[in-house]
Parts: C-alpha cells; sequence; structure tokens
C-alpha cells in the first residue's frame, strides 16, 4: 500500500479539505503503517504557479500548510510530508509524460473549462497542463491509492490514462507505472460552500464567508455558520426529506460527518426543527472538533524553522524514493543518462 495525495499551499485550509481530503490522510497514514506499507503528502507549490500568486504569500502559505497538515494528525515520524519545490523529480516526471498525454485529454478536464472560462487563450501553460504533473505527483511513487475529494476524480483517471498509454507504448510487456485508485469519501466528497448550494468550498473563492478555515477562532465560526445560506422549511425527519434541498443537505452532512454519525442520525434529534436551532448546534460542534487544531496549529506556526526541518527531511526521503521510477521512465523513453 503505498498512499499519495498533495494539498496547494494557497490560501487556507477549509473543512472541505478536511472532509475531503486530510482527514482520510491521517486514517491512511494509520493504515499504511498496519499494512507495512507507506504514505506520502505533499504540498503542491509547483503548482500553485498556475494561477497569478504572490511569492511572499506563497512562501508563508506553505509553511501554514505543513503546521495545518500537522495539527490535523500527520506526523512527519510516520508519513513522507514534503514540498514538490525540494523534489525535482516531479516536474521531470511530468515533462517525459508531456510527451504521452494528449491535448484532446486536457481540452476535456472540468477543472481547466472551470478556471479558463471565456479566457483560455490568458491562461497559463501551467494551468492548462497541471493535470499531467498531477499525474507524475502520484505515478512517480507508484502509488497504488490516492485519497482526493470529488473535484479530483477526474485528474486521476487521467493520471491512469496517462500510465496505461506509456506502460503501452514504452514498458515493452512490463508496467513501468503503477495505476492508482482513488480514495474518495462516501459521505464528504464535496463539501458546499457556504454561501452558494451550486459551489464547492474552495480555497480561492473570493468571500472568506463561503468557507468554514480549520484556523477559524470560534467567534468567526459561529458567525459564518450563523450567516450560511439555507431555507425557510424546518429540517425534516428522514434524509429523503434534503433532495432538492442542497444547502440544508450540506449543513447536515457537515455535522453528521464532524460528530462521527449518520444523517439519518442527525435528523433523528433535529427532523421538524428550523435553522434557528440547528445552525447554533452547528457552530458550537464545529467550535469543539477545530479548537484542538487551532490551539496546535498557533503552537506550530510560530517555529519556522521547525517547518523547514519537516519538509526537508520528507523531501530527502520522496527523492530517494523517486528515483528509481524515474531512472526507469528515462530508460524506456531510450533517453541516454550516464
Ligand atoms: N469542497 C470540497 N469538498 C471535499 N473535498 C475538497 N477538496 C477541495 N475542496 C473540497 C479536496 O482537498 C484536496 C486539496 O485540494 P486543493 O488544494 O485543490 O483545494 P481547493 O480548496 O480546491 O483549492 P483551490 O485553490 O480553491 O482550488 P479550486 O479553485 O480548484 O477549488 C483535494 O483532494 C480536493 O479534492
Amino acid at each position: 500500500m503505498r498512499i499519495v495525495s498533495g494539498i496547494q499551499p494557497t490560501g487556507k485550509p477549509h473543512l472541505g479539505n478536511y472532509l475531503g481530503a486530510i482527514r482520510n490522510y491521517v486514517r491512511f497514514q494509520d493504515e499504511a503503517e498496519a499494512a507495512g506499507g507507506q504514505s506520502l503528502y505533499f504540498l503542491a507549490d509547483l503548482h500553485a504557479l498556475s494561477q497569478p500568486h504572490n511569492p511572499a504569500e506563497l512562501t508563508a502559505a506553505t509553511r501554514e500548510m505543513v503546521a495545518t497538515l500537522v495539527a490535523c494528525g500527520l506526523d512527519p515520524e510516520r508519513c513522507i510530508l514534503f514540498n514538490q519545490a525540494q523534489v525535482p523529480q516531479h516536474a521531470e516526471l511530468q515533462w517525459l509524460l508531456n510527451g504521452t498525454a494528449r491535448m484532446g485529454w486536457l481540452n476535456r478536464m472540468t477543472q481547466w473549462k472551470d478556471k479558463a472560462g471565456k479566457d483560455r487563450e490568458g491562461q497559463s501553460v501551467a494551468l492548462f497542463t497541471y493535470p499531467v504533473l498531477q499525474a507524475a505527483d502520484v505515478l512517480l511513487y507508484q502509488a497504488t491509492h490516492v485519497p482526493v475529494g470529488d473535484d479530483q476524480k477526474q485528474h486521476l483517471e487521467l493520471a491512469r490514462d496517462i500510465a496505461q498509454k506509456f506502460n503501452f507504448d514504452f514498458g515493452n510487456g512490463t508496467d513501468i507505472f503503477t495505476l492508482p485508485d482513488p480514495i474518495i469519501p462516501p459521505d464528504t466528497a464535496r463539501i458546499l460552500s457556504l454561501r452558494d448550494g451550486s459551489a464547492k468550498m474552495s480555497k480561492s473563492d473570493t468571500s472568506d464567508m463561503s468557507r468554514i478555515n480549520l484556523i477559524d477562532d470560534a467567534d468567526t465560526i459561529m458567525q459564518k455558520v450563523k450567516k450560511a445560506k439555507s431555507d425557510p422549511e424546518p429540517l425534516p425527519s428522514d434524509p429523503g426529506g434534503l433532495e432538492g434541498r442542497p444547502e440544508a443537505r450540506n449543513l447536515v452532512g457537515i455535522y453528521a460527518a464532524m460528530a462521527g454519525t449518520s444523517v439519518a442520525d442527525v435528523l433523528r434529534d433535529f427532523g421538524g426543527h428550523g435553522f434557528g436551532k440547528f445552525k447554533p448546534a452547528l457552530g458550537e460542534l464545529l467550535v469543539e472538533k477545530l479548537a484542538p487544531i487551532n490551539a496546535r496549529f498557533v503552537e506550530l506556526v510560530r517555529d519556522t524553522e521547525a517547518l523547514d526541518a519537516i519538509l526537508a527531511k520528507g523531501a530527502l526521503k520522496a527523492r530517494d524514493l523517486a528515483r528509481p521510477t524515474l531512472a526507469a521512465a528515462y530508460a524506456a523513453l531510450g533517453l541516454v543518462r550516464g
């Protein structure tokens, strides 16, 4: 079992990242260890270059993201935690895979279409080739499983297509790359924006009110939940009644996920009550569950040297693991190296 996944150090990590991905990172750190495997988690700082960015903010956000991941339960002694920029093999393998990935495949990516919108000509090349770097990120380590939220499912399918074509074209009967399987949490694969029931909660949303940041203080969390978009109807008594009510379903789903219970159980307690009663309960639950993460983050983020040391140590291990696969890819392509 080799688990690999990444998160962009852009903006502040939020509840969607936590429930869709980070919580699974922690779970699979434990499972991989128990199975005698390994887990690798990286900060996708190279991916951050696909959008206009401020260099000083990227540096600060990278350290904040390490602190957040450790505060959420990743243990750098038990998993490999690093940033792409310190492992040049990611960018190298991307270039090798650029020869295999097809323009048509990339053109079909919904994230590219959504982010580029009508201005395709004005986008960076990096935004277009983003999924090829993402394929390199996981194929480089022969990942078997990749914990991600729903929005990354299509990119992972593309990584499998690239791996399959590369193996077929250049493998000479052997598999250079393992085909990775996504691990998508069944109930929290897509946490929605608090302001718009048709959009996912996202770091890049211009409104901070659209998301609960993992390091928001108690007052801010209560305020954001209170202002979250809902509807005037009371909550139903069973999950079927949430049909066609995306905001209500989202808030109830968040409650269930954070309480470690089912949507049906939450509705058993709150069915028939309006949001005037449900929202304060949800706010308090979030404050209670996020308080330890918040406290640990505040402690960790002060020590930038310790955070940099975590990344340097992780990068050393990642570079070692990446070497054989990259060498095999170079050789398969017939590239001569000394
Ligand atoms: N709303 C979400 N619900 C469930 N999972 C989510 N993920 C992201 N948003 C949700 C998962 O978190 C991991 C890291 O993804 P990311 O760094 O791309 O985070 P983001 O919030 O999506 O960041 P951006 O910069 O705001 O990107 P866009 O603009 O694409 O939304 C991934 O596993 C992701 O699935």
